[in-house]
Formats: C-alpha cells, structure tokens, sequence
C-alpha cells in the first residue's frame, strides 16, 4: 500500500496546501478551506484506489465534497471501468482535514497545513464531529504519561522520560477560555506554555520530533482532527490519547448539542457505548498500515509553508509511515507553465 500510495498522498496535500495558500492573509476562511477541499478532491480522484472518505468535511447534507461516506478514487471517473477492473482496487480508509487552521490561514498566522491520513478499510476510528480532550507527548513517553493524570503529574513524567528539568519543557494548549485552569496548572508545574490560537494538528505531531521545542500538547480540540493526529502519532510510534467531550458545559462553543443526553444518544447511535472511553492511537487508528501526509500552507514548527515565485511555487511535506518507519519531509518545487524558451531567428 505504502509504495503505491506513498508519493501519492503528498501530491494530494500539495495541491490542497498551494490552492488554499492563494488566500493565505485575504480574510476569506471558508474560501481558504473551500478551494483546498476541491484540489485535494481533484488529485485524490485520479489515484488508483477505491477510497472512502471516514473523516471529512461533514455529513453529506452540509458538504457538497470529501463529505464522509464519499468514495474518492479513479473508481469515481466517468468511464472507471472501461479502463480499469474496479474489482482489483485496493480499499482504502480516508481522513482528511484540506486546511487545518482555517483562520490561520486567512489571517496569514503561522501553522495550517493541509493533512491526511489512510488506511486499510475500517483502520481509522470514524470520529463524530465532537470535542476531544487530547494528549501528545514524544516516544520516549508513549505509555508513560495518562490523560487520566494531572497534568502536574504528567509533566513530572515527561520530564523523567525526556531526561530534562521540568523548566524546559513547553507544553502546547489552545487559547480557549475552557483552558484556563490547565494552562494555570502546566504554569505552577513550572513548565512553559506556548499558546496558539488554532491548528492542534500540527502542535500534537511536533512533539514527535526532537528539536521542534514542543514537548506536549494538552487541551481540548476537534475529535475528528484528533484522529489524524492520532495517525500519525501511531505511524511514528509517539504518545497519543483522545477522550470524547460530549457535554456542553465543558466546551461553551454551542457546536455539539444542547443537550448532553443527546449527545450520549448520538453516540450510541453511532456504536460508542461509553462515551468516556480513552483511546490511544492504536485504537484512533488500528489499522496495519497507517500513513499520515500533511503539507504547509503557511510555516509552522514542522514545515515551510507555500512559497509562490515567478514560474512555479514551493512546498514542504511530510508523509509518516508505519510500514517503513519514516517521517519522510518531502521538499517539492512546483512548475507551473512552460519554461521560456529562447526563440533563435
Ligand atoms: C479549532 C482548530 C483546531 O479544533 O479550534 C478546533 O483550530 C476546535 O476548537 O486545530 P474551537 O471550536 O474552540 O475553535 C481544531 O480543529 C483541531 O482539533
């Protein structure tokens, strides 16, 4: 899967990352979003798969494309079968966020990047458009720490694990009045706070590597967004948990329902019997091939963003697989146009 897909993947959070970084400072969101979620679709519907989206835009009702449910694919092009046996295609699972940090990219702030994740069929956890309190934290602590600590504690055994004084580390959490008791607690630990407005994606992953600065990410996102941090988190064999948040009066936002009667209802409508089950990244994403892809729409931690120049534009990826054990950062120049040909008369 990995050799077929691999180089793929990165094609297709390229096109999505140079479409929306067009708008990157225009104040435009949803057009920032909308023009990654058509390229991505573009470029995904020619790979020779039959892709299902798990993870995407929304119920089918309020997204026109990479709505979940969608099958994406050359199985999806008029004609598929005159050229193809449709049979012989390889299944594939698809999570995809086209622009993580829609505002970051409208207010031209640092740390969007258009991502992915793939599996076998049934290997990602088809996450309801929910909250989720998350944990990342690098491989030397995988297991180690618990989202069912404190905070305090589990700082404590980050820094056991990284081998360095509590005082260095730097905990990411986004700015939401729902964090303020955390971002007090990680602070009287004596741990640094490094906050950001949006784009845990990207936070959550960072503490994969060594030399990023970000040592664990702590708060409450998006559940789906947390399943492809979880993707990656597993691909690369770092620290990853997730908890579903289904009551309102922990996440004042108003975008999971009123009630949390029904929220628990929806839940069990959709299999998840306990609503307050922690999954790890083995269980966000089970599958025996895991592949994550993210591309830089404007610079973060881990990736440059889109350069656009005369003639062409630049961009920085980075596809994880678990089948080979890479973090692969891909570094492409796009070529747009044909180069000046010097006319001799
Ligand atoms: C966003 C976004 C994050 O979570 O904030 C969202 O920036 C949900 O939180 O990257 P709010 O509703 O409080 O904004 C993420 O999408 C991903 O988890």
């Amino acid at each position: 899967m990995e050799n077929t897909l691999g180089l793929e993947i990165i094609e297709v959070v390229e096109q999505a990352a140079i479409a929306s970084a067009r708008w990157m400072g225009k104040g435009e969101k949803n057009i920032a979003d909308q023009v990654a979620v058509e390229a991505m679709r573009e470029r995904m519907n020619k790979i020779h798969m039959r892709g299902r989206i798990v993870i995407g835009e929304g119920e089918r009702d309020d997204a026109p494309m990479l709505y979940i449910g969608e099958e994406v694919g050359i199985c999806t092009q008029p004609n598929a079968k005159d050229f193809h046996n449709l049979d012989e295609l390889i299944e594939i699972d698809i999570a995809v966020d086209p622009c993580e940090g829609t505002n970051l990219v409208a207010y031209g702030q640092p740390g969007s990047m258009a991502v992915l994740a793939i599996s076998e069929k049934g290997g990602l956890f088809a996450a309801p458009d929910f909250y989720m309190k998350k944990l990342a934290a690098p491989p030397a602590a995988k297991g180690k720490v618990d989202i069912n600590k404190s905070a305090t504690e589990n700082l404590k055994i980050l820094a056991e694990c990284l081998e360095q004084p509590i005082e260095e580390l730097v905990v990411v959490v986004m700015k939401r009045d729902r964090h303020i008791d955390l971002i007090k607690e990680i602070r009287e630990a004596g741990a640094r706070v490094s906050l950001i407005s949006d784009g845990d994606v990207g936070a959550a992953i960072s503490c994969g590597f060594a030399g990023t600065n970000i040592h664990a990410l702590m708060g409450i996102g998006a559940a789906p967004e947390g399943v492809i941090s979880a993707a990656a988190m597993r691909a690369m064999g770092g620290h990853f948990q997730g908890q579903l948040i289904y009551d309102p009066e922990v996440v004042k936002t108003g975008l999971i329902g009123e009630s949390k009667q029904a929220n628990i209802d929806r839940l069990k409508s959709m299999n998840i019997t306990d609503p307050d089950k922690v999954y790890d990244a083995h269980e966000l994403a089970s599958g025996k091939t895991v592949l994550f892809a993210g591309c830089g729409i404007t610079s973060g931690n881990l990736m440059e963003g889109v350069r656009f120049f005369s003639g062409g534009a630049r961009t920085q990826s980075l596809v994880i697989s678990n089948q080979s054990n890479t973090a692969r950062f891909v570094d492409t120049i796009h070529m747009s146009g044909q180069p000046k040909v010097v006319q001799l008369h």
